[in-house]
């Protein structure tokens, strides 16, 4: 395993030498900022990314996100030069020594949250999910920050109306067309790309999401059965779907060498739905982090780690879930589980 950490590139509060300092801390997860999404990554931009890493003794493997266009997921407009677009972005980022990239297939939102500074007894802050408070929300008047990408309200409405309607089936297949562009250039490069699950892991507005349990990636896997194709094991989203055994999806999926790149927290449960970011060790929240580290090394897993998400500790302000402290605390750990277990 590699442990990786997001940086925000420049703009990111966190300074590199900083991350740098993490023990075990192989590289940086990050992606040029300032594109929008479908266009192709100038590579200038690509080369300065990867050089302030490299300055700071930090790779530059992983690429979370190369957003896809919401024209691909609808099928519609530009769509197909969008995806040659992605295709090139592939190209240009394996020439320069990527070799993961993390991308998702949500419909308008990425991540959701109903409270972005919710407070622990011990005076920690953290995300938490409340789908009661979802339910009742106005999607069009909607403005959370910490999306990859975030709209007007006038577009965010003409884009839900352009959903309207959209069956699972029909966002696969749009899906698999997309697949389709794309793998021959992840083929050709040897790129691994690693869709990361819907968080959380069911339909959110009466938009359908596609990548929440083991029947979707079965699916998946079953169209594009190339080992290119993989996926983002998160557990703090796809442990959201109480029905979800993490732990067997885990070691089954490491098997069979479909996970590229694993996101590592933990959450605490609150009512069937709710749930609220926690520290990462297991006996924080509700998912079980031993056994499902335990089971992707097992499993032969050997792809990138992060620490995901964070809380808010020792009076750290900044980006929600991507603090510093929390998060090289959860480095820490997981690197502690994952030496424990690999040398037993
Ligand atoms: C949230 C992240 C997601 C993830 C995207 C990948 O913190 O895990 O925003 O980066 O879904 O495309």
């Amino acid at each position: 395993m590699k442990m990786t950490f997001r940086w925000y590139g420049k703009g990111d509060s966190i300074p590199l030498s900083y991350i740098k300092q993490i023990p075990n801390m192989s590289g940086v997860v990050t992606a040029v900022y300032d594109v929008p999404a479908g266009q192709v990554w100038p590579e200038e931009a690509i080369i300065e990314l990867k050089a302030l890493a490299n300055q700071n003794g930090l790779e530059m493997e992983v690429i979370e996100s190369v957003p896809v266009h919401e024209d691909i997921k609808l099928r519609r407009g530009k769509c197909d030069e969008y995806i040659a677009n992605y295709a090139e972005n592939i190209r240009r980022l394996a020439k320069h020594g990527v070799k993961c990239i993390c991308y998702n297939f949500m419909p308008v939102f990425d991540w959701l949250r109903t409270n972005l500074h919710h407070m622990a007894e011990d005076g920690s802050f953290s995300l938490s999910y409340n789908h009661e408070e979802i339910m009742s929300l106005d999607p069009a008047a909607l403005s959370l920050p910490g999306w990859d990408e975030s709209y007007a309200p006038s577009e965010l409405k003409a884009l839900l109306d352009a959903y309207k309607g959209m069956t699972h089936e029909t966002l696969f297949s749009n899906y698999c067309h997309f697949l389709e562009g794309v793998m021959p250039a992840c083929v050709e490069t040897g790129m691994n790309i690693a869709v990361h699950p819907d968080d959380p892991p069911w339909d959110i507005f009466g938009l359908p999401r596609i990548v929440s349990c083991k029947e979707d990636y079965e699916r998946l896997f079953a169209a594009f059965p190339q080992n290119n194709n993989g996926i983002t094991f998160c557990t703090g989203s796809l442990g959201a779907g109480r029905d979800n055994d993490l732990v067997q999806m885990a070691y089954d999926y490491a098997k069979r060498g479909k996970i590229h790149f694993a996101h590592i927290r933990n959450i605490a449960y609150e009512g069937d739905y709710g749930f609220c970011e926690v520290a990462h060790k297991t006996e924080a929240g509700s998912l079980p982090i031993y056994d499902i580290v335990k089971a992707l090394v097992e499993g032969g897993f050997d792809g990138y780690v992060r620490p995901d998400h964070g809380r808010h500790i020792w009076g750290e302000e900044g980006k929600p879930g991507y603090g510093l402290y929390d998060r090289a605390l959860g480095a820490a750990y997981l690197n502690g589980l994952f030496e424990a277990i690999e040398k037993k």
